[in-house]
């Protein structure tokens, strides 16, 4: 039986496959970045506190502040603040309003009536006068964000956190989530699910916590994890 001859390019047929693989490889990648979401923020995780090496305020898509009033105007919390250890805080630099981060994997308890932060902790905290504590997100681009998480209550001491929580958007409380942090009026938590906001580049969403119903800020520290995707 005559033997049979095949052809080869300079590459020789290993070669080949390799090259139609990867040029497969690479067109999948190029559509799939094309068309698939790009765009995931998490508050907690972000936080950029002033320890940091770059420590910022604002920092990205984030800014560290307070209000006055619910849909007052704006002010950045400049002030560091480190409490109790490995929490690190931007302050009103009165002490409250106060915003801090527990960098640590573990449980860590602290304060004059010990409170325990569970692990990466975001925690929110109101001012004495009705102060708001605010973190706010500022839009990169025109979009459709989808935002998910919840308020929780950090404090069981005395009355336990009491606080109003909220997201507004560009300061404007119509349409704007709401909800109640109670320890021990049976709301430890104010969750939002999927919640949907048009924004355009540049639009704002405040989370943002009050001293609630009792208009009193003591054990009021509030837990919030927020997660944004930019959905198209
Ligand atoms: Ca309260």
């Amino acid at each position: 039986m005559p033997k049979v001859k095949l052809k080869t390019n300079s590459l020789g047929r290993g070669g080949l496959l390799t090259v139609i693989v990867a040029l497969i490889t690479f067109l999948s990648a190029a559509r799939s970045s094309a068309t698939l979401p790009v765009s995931c923020w998490d508050a907690a995780s972000e936080f950029n506190d002033s320890k940091n090496p770059d420590a910022a305020n604002p920092s990205g898509v984030w800014s560290y502040g307070w209000k006055k009033t619910l849909t007052g105007g704006f002010f950045f919390a400049q002030t560091p603040y480190n409490d109790p250890p490995n929490v690190s805080s931007w302050t009103s630099g009165s002490g409250f309003p106060l915003i801090s981060h527990l960098s640590r994997s573990v449980p860590v308890s602290g304060g004059v009536n010990p409170a325990t932060f569970p692990p990466h902790v975001l925690s929110l905290h109101p001012g004495p006068d009705g102060e708001y504590v605010v973190l706010r997100f500022t839009a990169p681009a025109d979009g459709t964000y989808k935002i998910s998480g919840q308020f929780y209550a950090l404090d069981d001491n005395n009355t336990g956190t009491t606080t109003d929580a909220w997201i507004l958007q560009n300061d404007n409380k119509t349409e704007a989530f709401s909800g109640k942090v109670d320890y021990y009026g049976g709301t430890k938590s104010a969750s939002f699910t999927s919640t949907l906001f048009q924004l355009k580049r540049g639009d704002r969403l405040d989370f943002q916590v009050g001293y609630g119903a009792n208009r009193n800020h003591f054990y009021d520290s509030t837990g919030l994890n927020a997660l944004i995707e930019k959905i198209k």
